[in-house]
């Protein structure tokens, strides 16, 4: 029950919905059926020895195997061909492994896009590469994707190995401090998938997660659009306060594009109210959920490096409402 549960979901390597994913699911499947045939056969061999044995020697301990010249030729022929097929089966396992691998990682990689993706403890940090413009386009823990497109990952750590598993997308590629690798993903439908970091990176490891949001390629320039805008100034005095306590209190770590807000020690709140979670998915984005994290992260990411804001209450208030306009 517990194996069939991680079936079919939005974090799920059986239900491929990219090209890396889909070689991977089809090489698992051959691997599946070629060591489950295996596994029968040996099975099946060893009952039959077990049975035989019992009706030939009732009593008999230890059967005498090689009393009969023909039975020992007949034994070796047996143990010969087991093991020509067994380096047989491991020699072509190999060969589709290499396959795989070998779509998965194209020597040289055709390219739409491109986003560079830096791994912090415990969130990740997206920076749409767009050519011929000198607007910047950064994001974090959302990364939309258009559907079709050739889409490469340019992977790097700021502090330690961390690694990148959309399991519905592709493989996993590890981003590592002072070297870049890289990864070339398509996804093939419309559809939200969970990734995870898959390399154990301290406190927070497990609540390093991001979402993909795969779509149609006008839904995704429309989306690079409104991220590509700098945040809109207050239009109200609560709002004017509220980036005030901002920049008092949080500009230190976080930057909002068209204000004096700069830091990059924690994520861009340049459009923070358009993503779905905060915090590496932790928490669905509500108004409830984000109050609380503000007012103290370190009850939701335990050791997470934003320091519980002790704001009175309404300079509390009015830093939510400005972070609600940063849509
Ligand atoms: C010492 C640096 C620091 C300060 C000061 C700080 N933060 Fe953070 N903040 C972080 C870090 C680091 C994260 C990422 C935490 C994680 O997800 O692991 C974060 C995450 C967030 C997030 C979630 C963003 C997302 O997309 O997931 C919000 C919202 C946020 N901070 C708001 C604030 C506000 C508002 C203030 C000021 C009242 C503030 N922060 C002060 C470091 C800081
Ligand atoms: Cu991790």
């Amino acid at each position: 029950m517990l194996a069939l549960a991680g079936c079919g979901g939005i974090q799920s390597a059986t239900n491929p919905g990219g090209r890396g994913a889909d070689a991977i699911y089809g090489l698992w499947s051959v691997f599946l059926v070629v060591c489950a045939v295996v596994w029968l056969l040996v099975m099946a061999a060893l009952v039959w020895a077990m049975l035989r044995r019992r009706a030939r020697h009732p009593m008999a301990l230890a059967p005498e195997l090689d009393s009969d010249p023909n039975t020992k030729r007949r034994l070796r022929r047996t143990v010969e061909l087991a093991t020509v097929a067994t380096l047989v089966i491991l020699l072509g396992l190999t060969g589709a492994t290499y396959g795989v691998v070998s779509k998965i990682f194209p020597v040289h990689p055709r390219t739409d896009l491109t986003i560079e993706l830096t791994g912090h403890r415990w969130w990740w940090e997206a920076r749409y590469e767009l050519p011929g413009t000198s607007a910047s386009v950064v994001t974090a823990n959302e990364i939309h994707l258009p559907v079709g497109a050739d889409v490469t990952f340019v992977l790097r750590s700021d502090d330690v190995i961390h690694s990148l598993w959309v399991p519905n997308l592709d493989g996993k590629t590890d981003l590592i401090p002072g070297q870049t690798n890289t990864l070339t993903v398509r996804a093939d439908r419309p559809a939200t998938y969970r990734g995870q970091c898959a390399e154990f990176c301290g406190l927070q490891h497990a609540y390093m997660g991001l979402f993909v949001v795969a779509e149609s390629p006008p839904k995704f320039d429309q989306w690079l659009e409104t991220q590509r805008r700098p945040a809109p100034p207050p239009d109200n005095p609560d709002v004017r306060h509220g980036l005030d306590v901002f920049m008092a209190n949080c500009a230190s770590c976080h930057r909002v594009r068209g204000t004096g807000a700069t830091a990059t020690v924690g994520p861009d709140l340049t459009h923070v109210a358009s993503r779905a979670t905060i915090a590496a998915g932790r928490l669905p984005n509500t108004p409830g959920n984000l109050g609380g994290w503000v007012a103290d992260a370190q009850q939701q990411k335990p050791g997470v490096l934003m320091p519980p804001m002790r704001l009175p209450p309404a300079d509390l208030q009015s830093v939510l409402h400005y972070l609600g306009t940063l849509r």
